[in-house]
C-alpha cells in the first residue's frame, strides 16, 4: 500500500517535473515566436526611413507614409545617419560613428545584418544607391577635401568621381543609373550639379548667390528637387532636370530642406522645423498637403523612401 503510494507520488513528481519542463518549453518557443514575428516582414507598401534623436543619440527608424509605426532599426553608440534606401527595398545604407569614425554601413531593411563597407581614417559619408542596387555613390574626405566617391556594395572598386579642389557632396544618382547630381561649391557658392556616372561632363544646374544643395531626382528622371536659400531661408525647390524652371515649394520662416522623391513620383518628403524642432514631413510634388510625420520634441530628419517590395 505505502509502496504503491510512494509510486504514485514519483509518478506525480514525475508527470509534474515534466509539466514544468513542457511549460518552459513551450514559453521560451512562444517568445522566440513572439520575437521572430517582430521582425519586420517585406514591406508590403512604400515606408519611410528616417532619423531620430529621441532614444539619445542619432538612430534610423522606420515608419509607415503616415508616420505610424515608428520602429528603431540601428541601436550603436555613436550617429547614425543619412540612410539611403535600394530601389529594390531590401537594403539601407546609412553612415555611422559607432567605430570613432564615419564609415558608411549597410543593413537589410529590418535592420539585420549591419555590415561596415568603407575603412578609412577621414569621413565617409551620404551615401546613394544606383538604381540596379549594385552600386553606391558617397562624399568621402580621403583626398583632403569633399569627394564624390563610387564603390561596389561590398566595398570594392572605391573610385573618385569629382577630383575637384572644392566641396563635392550629396551625391543621388539618377534613375535611369547614367548620371549623379551632386552639390559643389566650386564656382563660389553651393550650387547643384549633375555628371555622368565615370565623373565626365560635370555641369551646373543652379546659378544663384545662395546656397543650393542636396539634390533628389524624380523617379521618372524629369526633375530634380533641392534646397535652396535664395528666398531668404532654407525652403524646397523642384527644377527640370536640365536646371530649368526653378520653382519653389514650401513658403516658411523656418527651416525646410531635405528633400527626397517618392518611389511613385505623388510626394517629396522633407525636414522642417517650423513646429519647434526638426521633423519629418511630406507634401504633394507641387507643394500642397504639407503634412508632419513625426511628433517629438527629438530632432526627427533625413528622411528616404523605402520601396515596396
Ligand atoms: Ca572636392
Ligand atoms: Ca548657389
Ligand atoms: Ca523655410
Ligand atoms: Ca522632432
Amino acid at each position: 500500500m505505502f509502496g504503491t503510494t510512494a509510486k504514485k507520488s514519483h509518478q506525480t513528481r514525475t508527470m509534474t517535473r515534466w509539466r514544468k519542463i513542457y511549460i518552459i518549453h513551450s514559453t521560451i518557443l512562444f517568445l522566440m515566436l513572439l520575437l521572430a514575428s517582430c521582425r519586420m516582414p517585406p514591406a508590403a507598401e512604400d515606408m519611410i526611413v528616417f532619423v531620430s534623436e529621441r532614444d539619445g543619440d542619432l538612430e534610423i527608424y522606420l515608419m509607415d507614409i503616415h508616420g505610424h509605426e515608428q520602429t528603431r532599426l540601428t541601436d550603436s553608440p555613436g550617429f547614425d545617419n543619412n540612410p539611403s534606401c535600394s530601389s529594390d527595398g531590401t537594403k539601407i545604407a546609412f553612415h555611422s560613428f559607432r567605430n570613432g569614425k564615419f564609415e558608411i554601413y549597410m543593413m537589410r531593411a529590418d535592420g539585420s545584418d549591419q555590415t561596415q563597407l568603407t575603412n578609412n581614417p577621414a569621413c565617409d559619408m551620404t551615401p546613394s544607391w544606383s538604381p540596379d542596387s549594385s552600386k553606391l555613390a558617397f562624399n568621402s574626405l580621403r583626398d583632403y577635401n569633399w569627394e564624390i566617391y563610387v564603390m561596389h556594395i561590398d566595398g570594392s572598386h572605391q573610385t573618385n568621381l569629382t577630383n575637384n579642389g572644392a566641396c563635392d557632396m550629396a551625391p543621388c544618382w539618377s534613375p535611369d543609373g547614367t548620371k549623379i547630381a551632386f552639390d559643389s561649391d566650386r564656382d563660389g557658392n553651393l550650387e547643384v550639379y549633375v555628371m555622368n556616372v565615370d565623373g565626365s561632363n560635370q555641369t551646373r544646374l543652379t546659378n544663384n548667390p545662395a546656397f543650393d544643395e542636396s539634390p533628389s531626382w524624380s523617379p521618372d528622371g524629369t526633375r530634380i528637387a533641392f534646397e535652396s536659400n535664395r528666398d531668404g531661408n532654407l525652403e524646397v525647390y523642384v527644377m527640370d532636370a536640365d536646371g530649368s524652371n526653378q520653382t519653389r515649394l514650401t513658403n516658411n520662416p523656418a527651416v525646410d530642406q531635405y528633400p527626397r522623391w517618392s518611389p511613385d513620383g505623388t510626394k517629396i518628403a522633407f525636414e522642417s522645423d517650423r513646429d519647434g524642432n526638426l521633423e519629418v514631413y511630406v507634401m504633394d510634388v507641387d507643394g500642397s498637403n504639407q503634412t508632419r510625420l513625426t511628433n517629438n520634441p527629438a530632432v526627427d530628419e533625413s528622411p528616404s523612401w523605402l520601396p515596396a517590395q
